[in-house]
């Protein structure tokens, strides 16, 4: 009998990207640096040992600085439109892997295989978006105070930047770094979740290529691997930025440690997003926008809806419609096209969804739509699990809290300005939204006296931003922004340069200083 991997073409994925051993052999992949221990990386879809993958150890850490340090040298002189191109090839090669490794995403992560190969998309569009950006990294010039006198200012590469993501997005985030920094004439040394070190491998073996092709420095992209190597980052002053994508709770960590030694961080925490759906909301929409926020990438996206603040007026209709669409969801093996729902990622985090539910109850929230663990024929990794609805109050300890995980909290409002001041009363500050079609009510919210994230939508879930806007949020999500707009500033350091071209050196401000 064919095997899920068999029938799915994922051994054939997985060759494709070059992860040649699999179940019991080690996978290494171009430029990484791993001599230690092994971590296993076991498919959530169907508890499966896909491939064991070797750690970085100390030595290896140190190796693949050294090797980031000479690249630096050289990559940093190749103009940035041509460097562009090189980023143009790696955007290139990943159309042609967009299909494997979009399956492998879907595999290693559990998401379903139309978002992996979305996921895969992010990176072909931010490859296309770095290309135009190597043109433009534009500083201004200023008229000085003095005669004969020009300012500008200028942005100059900062060196090597250290890349830390998640296992939610394995590949995404690490290209929105990593195109942006290369056009910006940065180094990059990556350490992927140990949840998913084969989207690593993949990768860099498809960038590798065109690395080959066009006689750059292996250097320019190293791959890194085991959970030890986070703090050497952090710690290690030839760092200057560490972009870190995660929970709060190592953020906190991350942000002390590289500030401690004076290096910057772009930090993407965690979220606790919310739907506001205005008694002049268009039902049918937020039915899409809140069912795809919640249950989406079972729920473990930073941008995931956790939090539905319904008017009082629409409360039991939109109830209703909820429950509807809940009771439809297909729930199961996320390569299969007919499924909504795939697994979380490990049985850690199913343990963590749980508990989350008790103590929801415990603090008085009411289910509406019964979460559990499902069993049986295709649930066989235990990873798979219910998305449920709970009526909670904002206040609730554990609705302060992200978990990673489709639970989904829904409350009640009167006027808009209290449906505000509960979205924005969270901790965290990442996306945001509102269904309404009533033009007052969508500027107030977009208003300075609006949301206080990072993302505000209108019509729109929380979920599923482009990769044109800057993406990051406020408060305890950390304040950092990648990909679009002007993210680019972060990989960068600006300059100001004064040029005195008259024969006289007079003082700014006017000072006198006669010799
Ligand atoms: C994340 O969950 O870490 O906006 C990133 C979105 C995606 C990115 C999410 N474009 O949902």
């Amino acid at each position: 009998m064919a095997t899920l991997t068999d029938q799915f073409g994922i051994q054939e994925a997985l060759s494709k990207l070059g992860i040649k051993e699999i179940n019991n052999g080690t996978s290494t992949g171009s430029n990484s640096f791993a001599n230690g221990e092994i971590i296993e990386s076991y498919s959530p879809v169907d508890g499966t040992l896909i491939a064991k993958v070797k750690s970085s150890t100390k030595e290896d850490y140190e190796a693949a600085m050294v090797k980031a340090q000479e690249a630096f040298k050289t990559w940093r002189l190749i103009p940035a439109p041509k460097r562009g191109e090189i980023v143009r090839q790696m955007g290139e090669e990943l159309r042609k892997y967009k299909e494997p490794l979009g399956q492998l995403v879907s595999y290693e992560m559990g998401k379903s295989l139309q978002e992996g190969l979305g996921e895969v998309q992010e990176m072909i569009d931010i490859c296309d978006f770095a290309v135009g950006l190597s043109r433009q990294l534009y500083g201004l010039t200023m008229h000085s105070e003095r005669p004969m006198h020009r300012m500008y200012e200028q942005y100059h590469p900062v060196g090597i930047v250290g890349i830390i993501s998640a296992f939610n997005f394995p590949v995404a985030v690490w290209s929105w770094n990593s195109m942006l920094a290369w056009v910006c004439g940065d180094v990059c040394v990556w350490k992927p979740s140990e949840k998913t070190p084969l989207c690593g491998i993949a990768c860099q073996n498809i960038i590798q290529k065109v690395l080959e092709r066009n006689n750059v420095p292996e250097g320019v992209s190293c791959l890194i691997n085991g959970r030890e190597n986070g703090d050497r980052m952090n710690t290690d002053k030839r760092l200057p930025l560490v972009s870190f994508t995660g929970s709060t709770r190592v953020g906190r960590h991350v942000s002390k440690t590289v500030a401690e030694r004076f290096g910057n961080t772009i930090l993407e925490l965690g979220g606790n997003n919310a739907i506001i759906v205005s008694e002049h909301a268009d039902l049918s929409m937020v039915l899409v926008g809140a069912v795809f926020g919640a249950v989406g990438t079972a729920g473990q996206r930073c941008t995931t809806t956790r939090r539905l603040i319904i008017h009082e007026s629409m409360y039991d209709k939109t109830i209703d419609v909820l429950k509807n669409a809940y009771g439809q969801l297909k729930i199961g093996n996320p390569l299969d096209s007919n499924n909504h729902v795939g697994p979380l990622i490990d049985k850690d985090s199913v343990k963590n969804y749980l508990e989350a539910i008790e103590k929801a109850k415990a603090e008085g929230g009411k289910v509406i739509v019964e979460g559990g663990v499902m069993q049986g024929e295709g649930y066989e990794s235990g990873c798979y699990v219910k998305p449920c609805i709970i009526e909670a109050k904002n206040s609730f300890e554990i609705v302060q809290h992200e978990t990673f995980a489709p639970i989904l909290y829904v409350m009640k409002y009167t006027n808009l300005e209290e449906a505000i001041a509960m979205q924005n009363d969270v901790p965290q500050g990442l996306s945001s939204s509102i269904f309404t079609q009533n033009m007052r009510e969508m500027e107030l919210f977009l208003s300075q006296a609006g949301s206080d994230c990072g993302i505000a939508n209108v019509n729109i879930g929380t979920s599923g931003a482009e990769i044109g806007g800057a993406f990051g949020g406020e408060k305890e999500t950390g304040g950092g922004r990648e990909s679009g707009s002007d993210a680019w500033k972060a990989y960068m350091r600006r300059q100001t340069n004064t040029i005195n071209y008259g024969s006289e050196l007079p003082l700014a401000q006017g000072i006198r200083f006669d010799l």
